[in-house]
Order: structure tokens, then C-alpha cells, then sequence
């Protein structure tokens, strides 16, 4: 695997610190040296007898001796304080061994294992018509099969390109999308890119056997043909053609760009050039290291193809940037240890990635963010896919874990590609199983609205594993269960949230309404998921004032029940003088009810309610008919201000049969909110309380505050109290199907498809006669009561 100095131990001293970057440079630059002879030899270059060993160093000293043998970094899995993997030539092997130093062979003799890759390969070729995915595949053979895939599968699959290498050579992909699904231009996007480094054969060959998967497995397997039709893939299995040619020809172990540096150094790290946070830890500024970043951001023309070639695919939302070896699946970030915005959802994800890889052919893989999970590395293409693309970016390294390293046998491509396939799979169904954009309605969802009048609806568009676009957060309404939608007013409120303005119909009428809002990869996002096919509904409802007192003059309030007992602090009506609990000032206006009046400049105690408690109760309130109703007052209650706070109560009372029996709304106390002084509303829904209350012509409120405790000091007081009824004056007229406020023909026309569709489906909708069966009399129930309505209060 990959490249860069490990990040160091938290115990290395400074000292050592700069020791050892000096000596990761000198290191990196020898592993540049073609090993056998010059680069552009006729012959390949040959690795006889060279070992890859694992050393643990513990030292700088260490670091320096290896570095005197000759040691070279292997795989970038770096060099640093810890165990490293490197390249030993047979001589270095002598002196190492000579250095007394503890050498584990990891791989005993590098060249054997690329002879016997190119044995395989020579093989392949000759057997009659070899599985295509039983050898590694040139530039040339990967570029064809492409086009005869899409010579094959032409309705589905076409070819593509990013543009040219440094050397001229295509930077070619395929782009696969099935039939059905969302509408071609509205599909999600799924990236794979591989071969960026050019040694990773491994993950040529398995985006390749992904793409064939997608195309040959339509026809019979069920989930493929889901991901195939729900997403657009796009697989561009050689981002670095040059390099790729290069290890056929002349280096197998090559992994950068062929671009010559000038200074004697070849190869630029693309998966260091990309252009977010280009230059940080991790990437090199030395052109003969393995990691060298490049002169300049985005200075390659492959990262520059691949670059314009994402932001002119902008609905990918999926971009996996493969390679090998390690075994691990690395999100972001790459350049920075800190957790990336989505970390909870990459921690998901993640989970799901491994899994579903691991449950293939049992292989252990390891997730999780890049920086911490192998190294920093700056400039990788996760990074900038993630951070400036705006998609799930990842990194992947596949098999296997440094037995053959690079040169991994054929025989694993497919299974390899199987498990690889089986986690981008579960990656790719669960986002198209969870909502991308999260919607919500911070003040609940409505299920009422004021009848012919203006409301407000307040939802919120929030980035779940995808950003809003700006200025695509819509709020859709309509009168009515028929019709077409229109789009609401929305404006912005401090918090981020979003008013909609709709205009509720007749009292009874259903007002219908959905959240439809844009991911910037565009993804369009709907709460309800169904949108227009199944919106969000809230019945228009009147809710007139029936009952208002603000106190300021004396009303039919009255004070003491049969239990009262307080010796003092009765409720009274005026303007309270105020003390350290009582209220100096009503509400609003001149007066409020309040327990007992003190004497200006009196103690605190005097005229607060002392061993018992007061009452005051309303008059009777006529709420006949109303289907529900709420009241609401502002209130003050002080418990905290004598020498036993927060033992006493301030109650709050409801009743339906002119005070016979009482239902709670509120306890405030003994502790808690409330409880301090100040003005505080309250509201309470009929419909709500516990257990719920039907409105009648015989309702009161009262209100109690007792003093149980001894030495406490309690004052309470009430004002501005208000009774709404909600509900309509009339029931909902029974011709009126779809709700919309009118008695119409459209009424007769829905309710007969209606009908029809429950004798289609076996529902019930329109049973009107309750008979739990849908006939010809539930038909005739309905025109006589349409008839009848016609003519009637509801009439349209
Ligand atoms: O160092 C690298 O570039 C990658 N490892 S490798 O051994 N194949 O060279 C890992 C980089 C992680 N990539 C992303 N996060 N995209
Ligand atoms: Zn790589």
C-alpha cells in the first residue's frame, strides 16, 4: 500500500522528529532508483533475489542503519519510528544482516513472484478463450473490452473520457445505467476510478469486473438491476495510462505518472496532486519521492482530466478511488486527523462497507478515516471528491495484505471483485434507502390550520450525507385532495429554519402540503418521500375567541371553594403593589388576579398565602357544539422566595360540568420552570389534556395556590385569560369528497373513481353506508347526500 511517513509516535522528542524527516526524504529518494538498472532499459528491470522485509525501528539510529544498508521503502506504508516494510536488495540483505538487524521476510524474492505473474499471464493467453477475468489486462485489452461491452449491452452501457495522459494516451471509462429508475439526466451518480497507481494491477481488473457485473447480471439478479437502474455508474479503470503502460513495459513496480520532473526525477504521486488542501502532510515536494505532490495543484493532466470530468458529472454522489494493497476501505479525511463534517454518516457507512465486503469470502478488511486509519496524505482524490465535489468520497485498498503485495495472483481477481462489488452494493442501496436531505418541521406538523385564513408552516432542509442546494427548500400546497399544487412563499427565520405562507380554505376543508428541496448533486428530496402522491394534510378549522378576560374590570370571576383554607393571600383583583415574589405590574393593562395585597413598602410575607389554598374560578363558558377548544392565560407563580422554596403548588383546573368534577391541565411546582416569578404563558388544548375534554355549555378554569409548607412564601397571579373554540359551526358537507370547501361535479367525479379503485384494490374508502362493502348503494348514498348538500348551507 501506500506511500508517507507514518504520523510519529507521540513519544518521539522533537530532535528525533527532525532526524527522521530528514532521513524519510534520503530514504524516499533511494527508493526512487530504478533498482537494477536505468528506466528506460530495453529489458524490464529485474528484482532477483530482492526481499520485502518487515523491521521494527525503534530508534532514529534504526532508521539510519537501515537507510546506511540500503534498505528502500516498500509500499508506502512508509518509514518511521515502528514497524516498516522494505525492499532489500541482496547485498543490503548482507549488510543488514551484518548490522545485526531483526529482518522478518515478508515476501522471500520479489522477482520470483513478478515472473510468475507474467508466466500466468503468457498462459492465459494461450489457453482458447480464457475467462477474460482469469489474467491482468493491458491498456490496450482494458480498452478494448470496454468497447465491447458497450458493442454488447449498447442500450445500457457507452464509452467515455476524461481526456488525455501526459503521453497522449485516453483516459477512457465506461458510463452504465439501466432502463428504468429516475429519468436519464436525473440519476444519481456512482464514480469508480482505479489505477491511478500504476502497480495496483488488482484494481484495474476489478472495476472492470464491476462494470461486466452491472451490464452481464441485469437480465437475472434483482439487486443489480436496482443499482444499475437507480444510479448512473461511471468506471475509469486507468487514470494513469502512462504509468500503467510502463509497468507492462519496463517496472513493475512503478507507481506515479511518467512526468518528467526536470531534475533528473520522474513521476508525479497524482494521488497527491489533486488541488484540496494540495501540499499538506503527507504528500512530498521531492520529485524523486513516491508521494512527490507535484509543481502546483492539479499540475498533472490526469488529475486535471479527472477533475473537469467530476464537476461535469454533478450528480455523483459515490466516488471510490481504488487501490492496493491493505485491505482497507478510508474515508475521509486524508489530510487531517480531525473528523470530517459527515463523520457520523461515514461511521455508518463505513460499517456497512466492511461488513458487507467481509461477508463474502471472509477476508478482514479494516474502515475508517484515512489520516488515522493508514497515514496523512494530502492531495488524495477522497479529499477533494468529499470536499470539494461534494460527494461520499472514498479510498479503497484491496487485497491482500502484503504476501504478494502489488503482484497479487490472478486467481484472486474474481474473488477480489466479488467482495468488492459487496460493499459498494450495501454502500449503494443504503443511500438510496435514506433520505439524503433531512426535513423537518421544527414546530411539528400541523394538523390543523386556520379556516380562509393565511398560516404559516415552518420546516426545516437540513444536509444529512448530501448538502441542500441553496435556494431549492419548497413548501408545495393545496385546498382540497385534487388539483395542482402550488409552490408557497418561503422566507428565512434567525434560526436557519424556513416559514412557508399557505392560505387555508373553508372551515372543514383539507389543506394538503409537501417539502421538496435539492441536493447540490441533485438529487431531488421530498417529505412526505411520496410528495404529490401522498402529501401531508391538515384540516381548516376556525378558531374564534369565545371568552376573554384581561381583568381589568370586575368580571363573574369567584373566589373560595368548599376547600379553600389559606388564612391569608385570597385571590384579589386591582394592581399589585409587588414585592421580591409578587408581580409589581399586571400583564397587560392596569390589573391582573393576584393573591392578596400587601401594604406598599410591607414585608415580603405580609399578605402571601399562608396554610391553605385559594381559589378563584371562572364564570360558566359556552362551548356547545365546538369540537374542541383551548384556553390560555399568563400566569406568575413565586414559591423560592421564603424559608421552605419549592414545596408548594400552583394548580390549574378544567371542568365540563360546572365544577362538579375537575380535570388537570397544569401543576406548576414544586420545583422547577415556573416557579421563580415572571410572566409566563400557558395553553392548553381540550383534545390534548389527559383525559381528553369534550367541550360543553357548562365549562369553568380555576386556578389554585396553596402554602402546605410552613414558612413559605407563595404568590401567584393570573391575567389576560382566553378561551378559543376550535372546529367549524357546521359539519363537513357530505358531498363534498374531495374536501375542498365546494359541492361541485368534480365531487361526483373522484368519488366514482374512488369507488372504482376500491373494487380494483379491495378497499374501503368509499363505503360510505358502512357496510364493509363497496356496492352501487354506497354510489347512490353518496349523489343523494351531494344532492342534498347542493341545496344546502355547504352548497357550492
Ligand atoms: O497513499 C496512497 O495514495 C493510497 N495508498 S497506496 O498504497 N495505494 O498508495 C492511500 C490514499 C487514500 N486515498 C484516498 N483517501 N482517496
Ligand atoms: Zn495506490
Amino acid at each position: 500500500m501506500p506511500c508517507s511517513p507514518r504520523p510519529r509516535p507521540a513519544a518521539t522528542a522533537l530532535a528525533a522528529a527532525a532526524a527522521l524527516a530528514l532521513l524519510v526524504t534520503i530514504t524516499g529518494a533511494r527508493a526512487q532508483q530504478p533498482p537494477a538498472h536505468t528506466a528506460n532499459a530495453p529489458q524490464p528491470a529485474r528484482f532477483d533475489g530482492y526481499q520485502v522485509v518487515r523491521v521494527v525501528n525503534r530508534s532514529p539510529d534504526d532508521l539510519l542503519r537501515m537507510m546506511r544498508a540500503g534498505a528502500e521503502v516498500w509500499d508506502c506504508h512508509g518509514v518511521g519510528i515502528g514497524p516498516s516494510r522494505y525492499l532489500v536488495s541482496p547485498d543490503a540483505q548482507a549488510r543488514l544482516k551484518a548490522a545485526g538487524v531483526q529482518a522478518q521476510v515478508l515476501i522471500r524474492d520479489v522477482q520470483a513472484l513478478i515472473d510468475r505473474e507474467r508466466d500466468q499471464v503468457a498462459q492465459a493467453r494461450e489457453l482458447r478463450g480464457p475467462g477474460y477475468f482469469s489474467t491482468y489486462r493491458t491498456y490496450a485489452e482494458i480498452s478494448a473490452f470496454i468497447d465491447s461491452l458497450v458493442a454488447t449491452y449498447p442500450a445500457m452501457a457507452s464509452r467515455v473520457s476524461a481526456g488525455p495522459s501526459l503521453q497522449g494516451r485516453d483516459i477512457f471509462g465506461i458510463r452504465i445505467t439501466g432502463p428504468g429508475g429516475p429519468p436519464a439526466g436525473a440519476k444519481p451518480q456512482v464514480l469508480l476510478n482505479s489505477l491511478q497507481h500504476a502497480r495496483e494491477w488488482i484494481t484495474g481488473a476489478t472495476s472492470m469486473w464491476i462494470a461486466n457485473q452491472l451490464l452481464a447480471s441485469y437480465a437475472t439478479d434483482s439487486r443489480v438491476r436496482r443499482l444499475a437502474d437507480q444510479y448512473e455508474w461511471i468506471i475509469i479503470p486507468v487514470v494513469n495510462p502512462d504509468g500503467y503502460v510502463y509497468t507492462w513495459s519496463t517496472n513493475r513496480l512503478w507507481r506515479k505518472n511518467r512526468r518528467d520532473n526536470g531534475n533528473g526525477t520522474t513521476g508525479v504521486d497524482t494521488n497527491r496532486n489533486w488541488g484540496y488542501q494540495w501540499g499538506g502532510e503527507g504528500a512530498s515536494a521531492l520529485g524523486s519521492d513516491e508521494t512527490y505532490r507535484g509543481a502546483g495543484p492539479f499540475s498533472e493532466p490526469e488529475t486535471q482530466a479527472m477533475r473537469d470530468f467530476i464537476l461535469a458529472n454533478p450528480r455523483i454522489v459515490i466516488a471510490v478511488d481504488i487501490h492496493s494493497y491493505s485491505q482497507l476501505i478510508l474515508s475521509p479525511w486524508s489530510y487531517t486527523a480531525a473528523p470530517c463534517p459527515d463523520a457520523s454518516i461515514f461511521d455508518i457507512l463505513n460499517a456497512g462497507f466492511e461488513a458487507a465486503v467481509e461477508s463474502v469470502h471472509g477476508m478482514n478488511y479494516t474502515a475508517g478515516p484515512t489520516y488515522t486509519t493508514i497515514y496523512p496524505a494530502s492531495g488524495a482524490a477522497g479529499d477533494w471528491t468529499y470536499g470539494a465535489a461534494g460527494a461520499l468520497g472514498w479510498g479503497m485498498e484491496l487485497r491482500d495484505t502484503g504476501q504478494n503485495g502489488f503482484t497479487l495472483p490472478a486467481d484472486q481477481i474474481v474473488p477480489t471483485s466479488e467482495e468488492t462489488w459487496a460493499g459498494l452494493a450495501w454502500v449503494a442501496d443504503w443511500l438510496l434507502d435514506n433520505p439524503p436531505l433531512l426535513i423537518t418541521f421544527p414546530r411539528g406538523v400541523p394538523a390543523s390550520v386556520a379556516a380562509a385564513a393565511q398560516n404559516t408552516i415552518v420546516f426545516s432542509v437540513q444536509r444529512a450525507f448530501l448538502r441542500p442546494a441553496p435556494g431549492t427548500a419548497a413548501l408545495f400546497w393545496r385546498v382540497g385532495r385534487s388539483g395542482p399544487f402550488q409552490q408557497a412563499a418561503v422566507s428565512s427565520q434567525a434560526d436557519g429554519s424556513l416559514a412557508a405562507a399557505v392560505t387555508a380554505g373553508p372551515c372543514n376543508s383539507v389543506l394538503q402540503f409537501y417539502v421538496e428541496a435539492q441536493s447540490t448533486t441533485g438529487q431531488v428530496v421530498r417529505f412526505p418521500s411520496a410528495g404529490p402522491a401522498a402529501p401531508l394534510e391538515a384540516v381548516a378549522l376556525q378558531s374564534p375567541v369565545v371568552f376573554a378576560d384581561g381583568f381589568e374590570t370586575a368580571g363573574a370571576w369567584t373566589v373560595g371553594s368548599p376547600q379553600d383554607n389559606a388564612t391569608s393571600g385570597q385571590w384579589v383583583r386591582g394592581t399589585p403593589i409587588g414585592t421580591a415574589a409578587q408581580p409589581a405590574a399586571a400583564h397587560s393593562g392596569a390589573a391582573c388576579s393576584f393573591t392578596g395585597q400587601g401594604s406598599p413598602g410591607g414585608a415580603l410575607g405580609e399578605a402571601d398565602v399562608d396554610n391553605g389554598q385559594t381559589t378563584l374560578t371562572s364564570p360558566l363558558i359556552n362551548l356547545a357544539g365546538a369540537p374542541d377548544a383551548a384556553f390560555s392565560y399568563w400566569r406568575w407563580y413565586s414559591n423560592n422566595a421564603g424559608a421552605a422554596p419549592g414545596a408548594d403548588t400552583f394548580v390549574v383546573d378544567v371542568s365540563a360540568d360546572g365544577g362538579a368534577s375537575w380535570t388537570r391541565a397544569e401543576t406548576v411546582g414544586p420545583a422547577g420552570p415556573g416557579t421563580t416569578g415572571g410572566w409566563i404563558q400557558a395553553s392548553w388544548r381540550l383534545s390534548a389534556l389527559s383525559p381528553p375534554v369534550t367541550p360543553t355549555s357548562q365549562m369553568k378554569v380555576r386556578f389554585i395556590a396553596s402554602d402546605l409548607g410552613a414558612g413559605s412564601i407563595i404568590e401567584a397571579a393570573v391575567d389576560d385569560f382566553e378561551v378559543r373554540s376550535f372546529g367549524c359551526p357546521l359539519p363537513p358537507c357530505p358531498g363534498d369528497w374531495n374536501r375542498d370547501g365546494a359541492v361541485v361535479p368534480a365531487d361526483v367525479a373522484e368519488f366514482i373513481s374512488a369507488w372504482v379503485a376500491d373494487l380494483q384494490n379491495g378497499t374501503l374508502v368509499t363505503d360510505v353506508n358502512g357496510d364493509l362493502a363497496v356496492t352501487p348503494a354506497d354510489v347512490a348514498l353518496f349523489v343523494n347526500a351531494w344532492n342534498a348538500s347542493l341545496s344546502g348551507a355547504c352548497g357550492g
